[in-house]
């Protein structure tokens, strides 16, 4: 069965085809437009009540949250492709940690940084400076913790590439390109060495590669 993948332009989608790819795993993608409001029509909302991307259909399982899928489909097929994981129960809380860390202190501020600089132009909305400043502040000393971790392990959760480091992938990639703040990245000696080992995989370059149709 080949799992479908709604949203493939969007951040947070990409963060499940980059773990699809790692686990070599077969996969079709649905394009939904943000921007015509697909996300909020019915057929939509009965797979994502939320109407936010992703959603994966796989024969009739339905699963929606981006890291709820990467996590289930790293243990699913847990012998196959890269391990995400980690092996023992030590190994697996790290991970476990790193992915709450991601997606409660590097998200919420960035995700708002993405909106403002490269959704809002496109939606004629302003942006709020204060919040972008106030933001930015936020990112930075979460990444300040991220340079002393990997200033003692080459990965988040230790030596082993994971479903931690995966999930920053998406909008890491946006800070570093259209967002032009690649300066949060480069100004961190460990986390930039980071960045170019997670981001040089060959999965996520997959990824960058794919042209989705909107
Ligand atoms: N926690 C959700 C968040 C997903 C999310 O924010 N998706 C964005 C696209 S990257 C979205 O659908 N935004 C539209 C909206 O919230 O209306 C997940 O990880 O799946």
């Amino acid at each position: 069965m080949v799992v479908k993948v709604y949203g493939p332009n969007y951040a947070s989608p990409k963060r499940v085809i980059v773990c699809l790819i790692e686990k070599g795993i077969e996969f079709e993608t649905v394009p939904v437009d943000l921007f015509k409001g697909e996300n909020k029509s019915p057929e939509y909302l009965e797979l994502q009540p939320f109407g936010e991307l992703p959603v994966i259909q796989d024969g009739d399982y339905i699963l929606f949250e981006s890291r709820a899928i990467i996590r289930y489909y790293a243990e699913k097929y847990k012998s196959q492709g890269t391990d995400l994981l980690g092996k023992t129960i030590e190994e697996k809380g790290l991970v476990d940690q790193w992915l709450e860390v991601e997606a409660h202190k590097y998200q919420p501020p960035l995700y708002d940084m993405v909106v403002q600089i490269l959704f809002f132009p496109k939606m004629g909305i302003p942006k709020d400076e204060n919040k972008m400043k106030e933001n930015e502040e936020k990112l930075s000393k979460v990444l300040d913790v991220y340079e002393e971790r990997l200033s003692k392990s080459k990965y988040l959760a230790g030596d082993f590439f994971s479903l931690a480091d995966l999930s920053y992938l998406p909008f890491t990639q946006y800070l570093v390109g259209p967002m032009e703040k690649g300066y949060m990245i480069r100004n961190r000696k460990h986390v930039s060495a980071w960045w170019d080992d997670i981001s040089s995989r060959p999965s996520w370059q997959k990824v960058l590669s794919f042209n989705f149709n909107p």
